[in-house]
């Protein structure tokens, strides 16, 4: 709230407010700042050396720096040979959509097989969201209500919401265990009306790092089936969980394999760096190649008339590294190393707050999963953080484990046990 009121107070001359009573914007109330980007905004302002960012999820070198993929630069090298500039097709570069396809569902997947697959290029994650929630309220025959995992990543409800969708919670964390409200997620799962659409993190559940077990996922899958509700993933995160894209994406596999259809969106911002770039898919299982072509026929008129076809070189980038074998497997290294340095983080952020005698049981910053830690730190103690250590993290206590190095881990750790013993 503070980072637009502030400055909208200050600025109040006479004149100015004159000139703004006549303006035709002058009914148009100050919003609040974004929950995790406005984050970002606070702490650019701090001008204090020691100062921590962990409020966005991006990914920070062993120096706090942001790490562009040595695989990355390679691709970019080899794509500076050649290409034009010209528009991409509506649904963006087909050789992308089809290896990003294929990183997902895997080369066993029987409707990539049998060509079923419709998938368009999104302007990653978040577009692809967008496109999703937008052919799914025009196009879903059964249902207009997505029901999303109490809590989730804050833009889920507004990117729903603005798609045209009707927007409920299930339950999934339980604060008491700080681990999976299993039973409350299959209680919620089968009260839903039938035929709900059902939004699944496919892994690195974000804020909270708690996914479900393989085991649970079958569990989960099997009353999907039953109530038929419609499986929509979400999955930002392919390879920050395990550190193995293959392993990350038992949820969507197991779906598919178990005759699901299901709704996909995938975002290369993470798992290769490509944040600004904006390179990411949305598709979806279909019966066959008829209506493959029907469904994509269809996402285009979605997409045309929002940003009339994606961006390029992110495309190309992503493209040229899942389409070139040595490339890959040295992109699988950088993901593994990424999610290896971030657990190497967890473990020291652990044994910290232990050997500082910090009350409270710990044991989740080690067992959560991926790029975040829900601490368990309450919206006062984050407040303090940032106010008188320069610490920043979201209010709901999350932290983007990816932020923490050496050089900054002990400060943090002991401004975290001062701020829960009270005294900061
Ligand atoms: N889904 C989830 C679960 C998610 O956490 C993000 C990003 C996205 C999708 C979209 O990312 P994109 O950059 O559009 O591919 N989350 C981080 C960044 C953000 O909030 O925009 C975050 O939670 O910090």
């Amino acid at each position: 709230m503070q980072a637009i009121a502030r400055p909208l107070a200050r600025a109040a001359p006479r004149a100015l407010s004159r000139a703004a009573a006549l303006s035709t914007w002058s009914a148009v109330p100050a919003g609040p700042p974004d929950a995790i980007l406005g984050v970002t905004e606070a702490f650019k302002r701090d001008q204090d050396p020691r100062k921590i960012n962990l409020g966005v999820g991006a990914y920070r070198d062993g120096n706090g720096k942001p790490f562009v993929l040595p695989s990355v630069k390679k691709a970019e090298e080899i794509i500076s040979q050649s290409g034009d500039k010209e528009y991409l097709p509506i649904t963006g570069l087909p050789e992308f959509t089809r290896r990003a396809a294929l990183l997902a569902y895997g080369a066993e997947s029987a409707p990539l097989k049998g060509n079923a697959v419709a998938v368009t290029q999104s302007i990653s994650g978040t577009g692809a969201l967008r496109i999703g929630g937008a052919f799914l309220a025009r196009f879903y025959p059964h249902s207009k209500t997505i029901y999303l995992p109490t809590p989730t990543w804050g833009n889920h409800t507004p990117i729903f919401r603005d798609s045209g969708l009707e927007v409920k919670g299930y339950r999934y964390y339980d604060k008491k265990t700080v681990g999976l409200d299993f039973e409350g997620l299959k209680a919620d799962l089968q009260s839903m009306p039938e035929k709900s659409i059902v939004l699944l993190h496919a892994c690195a559940h974000n804020p909270t790092g708690v996914d479900p077990t393989q085991a649970q996922w079958i569990e989960i899958s099997n009353i999907i089936k039953e109530k038929s509700l419609f499986p929509f993933f979400d999955m930002a995160y392919q390879g920050f969980a395990s550190g193995s894209t293959s392993k990350d994406a038992f949820a969507v596999r197991h779906f598919v394999s178990e005759g699901h259809q299901v709704a996909l969106c995938q975002s290369f911002a993470k798992n290769m760096g490509l944040y600004g770039e904006r390179v990411g898919a949305f598709s979806l299982t279909t019966a066959d190649p008829e209506e493959k072509a029907r469904v994509e026929s269809q996402l285009k008129i979605v997409i045309r008339p929002m940003y009339s076809n994606p961006p390029l070189h992110g495309a190309r980038i992503a493209s040229t590294i899942l389409g070139s074998p040595e490339l890959y497997s040295e992109w699988e290294g950088e993901v593994k190393g990424m999610a290896e340095r971030i657990i190497s983080m967890r473990d020291r952020l652990y044994d910290n707050l232990v050997a500082q005698k910090t009350p409270g049981e710990w044991g989740h910053i080690k067992s959560q999963i991926g790029m975040f830690s829900f601490t368990g730190l309450t919206t006062p103690q984050t407040k303090a953080l940032a106010e008188k250590a320069h610490i920043y993290m979201t209010a709901d206590g999350r932290i983007s484990m990816a932020g923490l190095n050496a050089h900054n881990i002990d400060y943090f750790s002991e401004s975290v046990s001062r701020a829960v013993k009270g005294d900061i």
